[in-house]
């Protein structure tokens, strides 16, 4: 899954790829270097952030869905919408994205009717508390249990209020809400929560506690500790990997899997289309 992120202010991008063509550009040169997801998102949730109104987040994201729509693809990518917002997300599907990247896990009340009847696929994520405050001395009681039961509370949720359970993908939220010590805890015992039965999704792309662990310099973009992530979490079982860099994400995944023994393609989509 690569990130086109169209925010100002994104923790490790932001700003760059603002524009609509420059991200609409941006997107396809990820899907060149081995994307079947594209990731797109108009609110930046890093540590810190404030909300964004729906109309601003709208303007940002839908000249970018559209753009990716009206281009000619090889192999169209699956285009997900990264929104807590039932309204960009409605949208966002009306003009083809067919992934809901909901880091609020539903937590809009129109949000699982948005994605039932859109048909779409929807990722639930674990956060704790609200972006602007969720770094404010996170504690649990055991990390890997908590976020596996709140996954699976918003499983059940989703699936009660019509959503396809086969159409759910989940994801334990590196980083929202969680001590450095969480996040490793949480990668160590990825295969918890991917026993769930669901594919799991993974985002620790260039995040800050990377480089607090590998002692990346200041600015730089944590690649390879990014690398480091991925290939653990893919051998424990995540499905996929929301990345900035593709190539080297890509790569990095195929050698591993093949040590693994497993043959892993870059798969069109997580989910098995039900119809
Ligand atoms: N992380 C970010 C945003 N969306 N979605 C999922 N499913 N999992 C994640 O870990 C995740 C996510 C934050 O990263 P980024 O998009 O790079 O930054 P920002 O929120 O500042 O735009």
């Amino acid at each position: 899954m690569g990130i086109v992120n169209v925010t100002p202010d994104s923790f490790s991008d932001g700003g760059r790829f603002s524009g609509a063509d420059a991200a609409v550009e941006h997107g396809r040169e990820l899907v060149g270097e081995g994307a079947t997801i594209l990731d797109v998102g108009g609110e930046s949730t890093r540590p810190g952030s404030a909300p964004v109104a729906a109309e601003q987040e709208l303007a940002r994201v839908l000249p970018v869905l559209e753009g990716l729509a009206a281009s000619e693809w090889d192999a169209p990518p699956q285009i997900s919408i990264d929104t807590r917002k039932a309204s960009v997300a409605r949208a966002a599907l009306s003009v083809g994205a067919t992934l809901v990247n909901d880091v609020s896990a539903l937590r809009d009340p129109e949000m699982p009717g948005v994605v039932a009847d859109g048909g779409a696929d929807c990722c639930l994520m674990h956060m704790r508390g609200e972006p602007r405050t969720m770094q404010n001395d996170p504690r649990y009681e055991d990390v890997v249990d908590e976020v596996k039961a709140f996954l699976e509370e918003r499983l059940h949720f989703a699936v009660r209020e019509g959503v396809d359970e086969q159409r759910v993908l989940l994801d334990p939220g590196i980083g929202f809400g969680k001590t450095d010590e969480h996040n490793l805890e949480l990668l160590r015992r990825l295969d918890e929560i991917v026993a769930i039965g669901r594919p799991v999704v993974i985002g620790t792309s260039r995040k800050g506690f990377l480089g607090r662990i590998g002692r990346t310099p200041p600015g730089a973009e944590r690649i390879a500790a990014t690398l480091a992530t991925n290939v653990l979490a893919l051998e424990r079982g995540a499905s996929v990997f929301r990345v900035h860099d593709v190539a080297p994400a890509r790569e990095s995944l195929l050698v591993a899997a093949a040590t693994l023994g497993a043959r892993w393609t870059a798969k069109s989509r997580a989910t098995t289309p039900t119809s």
